[in-house]
């Protein structure tokens, strides 16, 4: 049988539940929710990942909007779902704008800066007592045409890095605690990316240090991260990385962490050391990251996964966060954006999708169950605030 939309028990949560458990949560200095007894209803409570997290991790979304978004017939997702800005104020406790503060989006021309969108999603961030993660500022993706085509000397070059990273991570300094300064630099053959990566082709390999410097600079309390995808196990990608930061840190650069970030699917199974991997970065005295887990899945006729299918994919998100959470350094936990239509995935992959934790109405799938109860599991046992 499809599993389609069914749905029960304690998350049925209605709109008037979230609208409710979004009023409860309120901001505390330290970016977690505090201690408000969240609403009952029908002596039944409603708790959010963000209030049954143990204490000092972070559980946060990527904030919808930008990128693929602009080719879909919805309006902007944050700024006009307001369904969706309740549940992303009450669920999460830390949010990552998913293309607002990407070149592309914050750099139409050479002369300009586009900070509205980005300051609208730090203000309520704020607001909700949440931290911010920033992505991304060295990549090889979504850079605007007149960058990727402009002809410039490696000075100007440099300078218009420098000048933008100095600029970005200036404004929010103290307001995003932590940033992806360096995103996806490795291929999967573990090989810098000399050739698509218009920084690291055109400046060479030391930019990147570079751009930790520059961060560094413009933001000393700010948490700086190299970011990647099938990096999740103890593979050559991982291990480049590894040995990466293991240089920048003997050279004295400024890097903070490494992010996971968790584009899974159940046809390729889980990768299964995940938690070696990240003590692998815990053992070099840097904070680790799940940045932006998602479990796609190749759907059937009818676009519906099955039950089996929900059941995997619960599955590997139990078993990405049970690896987080053995880790001490692991301290945020990010899902790539909610609910599935907003997905990147099937814009990206047709035959794919459903691969976030809950259903088009908001209601929960049984990831979400799954995160719920090894996030209060783990807590029962640390014994949360
Ligand atoms: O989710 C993002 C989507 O809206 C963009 O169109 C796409 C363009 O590359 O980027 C998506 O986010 C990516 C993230 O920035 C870096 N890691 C991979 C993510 C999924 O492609």
């Amino acid at each position: 049988m499809a599993a389609g939309r069914t749905r029960g028990g304690r998350w049925v949560a209605s709109l008037l539940l979230v609208v409710l458990a979004a009023a409860c949560t309120a901001a505390t200095s330290d970016g977690t929710a505090d201690d408000d007894p969240v609403p009952e209803t029908d002596g039944e409570e409603v708790a959010m990942l963000r209030d049954v997290a143990p204490e000092g991790l972070l559980v946060g979304s990527a904030v919808a909007g930008g990128g693929h978004h602009r080719d879909q017939s919805y309006p902007d997702p944050f700024t006009a779902d307001d369904a969706y800005r309740d549940r992303l104020a009450a669920e999460f406790s830390s949010l990552t704008p998913e293309n607002q503060l990407k070149w592309e989006f914050l750099r139409p021309s050479p002369d300009e800066f586009v900070f509205g969108p980005a300051d609208a999603i730090v203000d309520f961030a704020e607001q909700h007592g949440q931290a911010v993660r920033g992505h991304a500022l060295l990549w090889h993706n979504q850079n605007p045409d007149w960058l990727e085509q402009a002809d410039l000397g490696a000075d100007e070059l440099r300078g218009l890095l420098r000048d933008h990273i100095a600029t970005v991570v200036g404004r929010y300094a103290g307001r995003i605690h932590q940033w992806d300064v360096a995103n996806e630099i490795f291929d999967d053959r573990g090989e810098l990316r000399l050739e698509d990566n218009l920084w690291l082709r055109e400046l060479g390999p030391d930019v990147v240090a570079d751009a930790f410097r520059w961060a560094h600079e413009a933001d000393p309390g700010a948490e700086l991260f190299l970011n990647d995808y099938n990096a999740e196990s103890i593979n050559v990608k991982s291990s480049a990385y590894l040995d990466l930061i293991r240089e920048l840190l003997a050279d004295g650069v400024p890097v903070h962490g490494f992010g996971v970030q968790g584009h899974l699917g159940i046809q390729w199974g889980f990768p299964g050391d995940v938690e070696a991997n990240l003590r692998r970065f815990d053992g070099l005295g840097i904070a680790t990251a799940v940045t932006e887990l998602d479990v796609r899945m190749v759907l059937g006729e009818g676009g519906e996964p099955t039950d089996e299918q929900l059941a995997r994919q619960a599955d590997d998100h139990r078993r990405l966060l049970e690896a987080c959470l053995a880790v001490d350094g692991c301290r945020s936990f990010t899902v790539w954006g909610f609910p599935d239509r907003y997905s990147w995935v099937p814009h990206f992959f047709p035959e794919e999708g459903a691969a976030t934790i809950l259903w088009d109405d908001l209601a929960a799938k049984p990831a979400y169950e799954a995160l719920h109860d090894t996030l209060s599991a783990a807590r029962a046992k640390t014994g949360g605030p």
